[in-house]
């Protein structure tokens, strides 16, 4: 085992940095990490069991659910029940925020925003999917949690992670001191360290986006997928694009080699489609704390106020240059 350090051990170790901690957050990021290996497990079999398929429910979006999604959704809601570290789950497969409880998280400062299962349209062609969570302090002292206490900037956010169920599982995390990740050895059951302090490359050539919406774009993401697409050996491009139609996967990837994934506004989603809360601000955590941006185009994902739960918003986010040559575009043309 030398050489080898657990997520337990890292959370554990890291819990140095925060001298106000006494455990919670940790406790709550191992609760995290424990579901998302039960879900990793159920993902892993979904080809060889009946629960594939339609559960014949609808989520608040309108969008129809994947019985994984539902069950992904009941471990993580489980896991931070029993664990009693969190008093509010704001989830992507519920209508209303889920208040918890419980004897054991009668005190619990902590508020978690969970998309259980993003990407589930993937899971029928075996195609890798995520789960997206973000973590925030309770503001109000007294009574219950309530709406206010969800609805907070992603400033705000003391940690946030996705796991990715690809042809490997890894879990990555911040909590605002840079970005780690963690692959799952099946073999020992435990997330080890494996891609310590992550960086994204300023500067990439992978764009990802739906380009079948190309009509329905803003003037300035036409001009971008125009400039992308020129021919240019001093900026490399024309660049190269990527797009798995799995939010977690597509910005895990760029991640990794440098690039753009934009979901703008289009004339069928005015709003865009991706939710502030449980989708863009965790990841537009994650890639800042890389060394990225994470934009709507024009402002900082992160300084966005939310005011409602299922809140929605356009988003470009990656390298640094890349994102500030779409946000440019986006000034000049939308
Ligand atoms: P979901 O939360 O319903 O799974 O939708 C989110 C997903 C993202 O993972 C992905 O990037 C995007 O929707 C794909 O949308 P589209 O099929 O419109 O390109
Ligand atoms: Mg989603």
């Amino acid at each position: 085992m030398s050489g080898i350090k657990t997520l337990g051990q890292f959370i554990i170790e890291k819990q140095a940095d925060f001298p106000y901690a006494k455990g919670e957050l940790s406790r709550l990021l191992r609760d995290i990490g424990i579901a998302s290996k039960i879900v990793n497990r159920e993902v892993n079999k979904a080809g060889l069991v009946d629960i594939l398929g339609a559960a014949g429910t609808m989520n608040i979006q309108g969008e129809g659910q994947q019985k994984l999604d539902v069950y992904a959704n009941t471990q993580f809601i489980s896991a931070l029940t029993s664990g009693g570290e969190c008093c509010i789950v704001a989830t992507e497969e519920e209508d209303e925020f889920v208040k918890i409880d419980s004897p054991v998280s009668k005190n619990a400062k902590y508020i978690v925003c969970i998309d259980p299962l993003d990407g589930s349209s993937n899971i029928d062609c075996n195609v890798a999917v995520g789960t997206i969570f973000s973590i925030y302090r309770r503001k109000s002292t007294k009574g219950e949690a309530t709406l206010h206490d969800v609805l907070q900037k992603g400033t705000e956010q003391v940690a946030a992670g996705y796991v990715i169920y690809g042809s490997s599982t890894m879990l990555v995390y911040t909590t605002g001191k840079g970005v780690n990740g963690f692959t799952l050895d099946p073999s020992i059951g435990e997330f080890c360290l494996s891609h310590p302090n992550m960086k994204i490359p300023p500067n990439g050539n992978i764009y990802s986006l739906n380009e079948g919406n190309y009509v329905h774009f803003p003037e300035g993401v036409k001009k971008y997928l125009k400039y992308v697409q020129v021919e240019d050996e001093s900026t490399n491009r024309p660049y190269t694009s990527r797009y798995i139609g799995s939010m977690v996967a597509d910005i895990h990837r760029n991640l990794i080699k440098g690039g753009i994934y934009i979901y703008p506004t289009t004339a069928r989603s005015p709003k865009g489609k991706l939710r502030l809360l449980y989708e863009c601000n965790p990841m537009a955590f994650i890639v800042e704390q890389a060394g990225g941006v994470a934009s709507d185009g024009f402002n900082r994902i992160l300084e966005i106020e939310p005011t409602e739960l299922h809140q929605r918003t356009a988003i470009f986010i990656g390298s640094e240059h890349m994102v500030h040559v779409a946000e440019s575009l986006m000034m000049e043309y939308s």
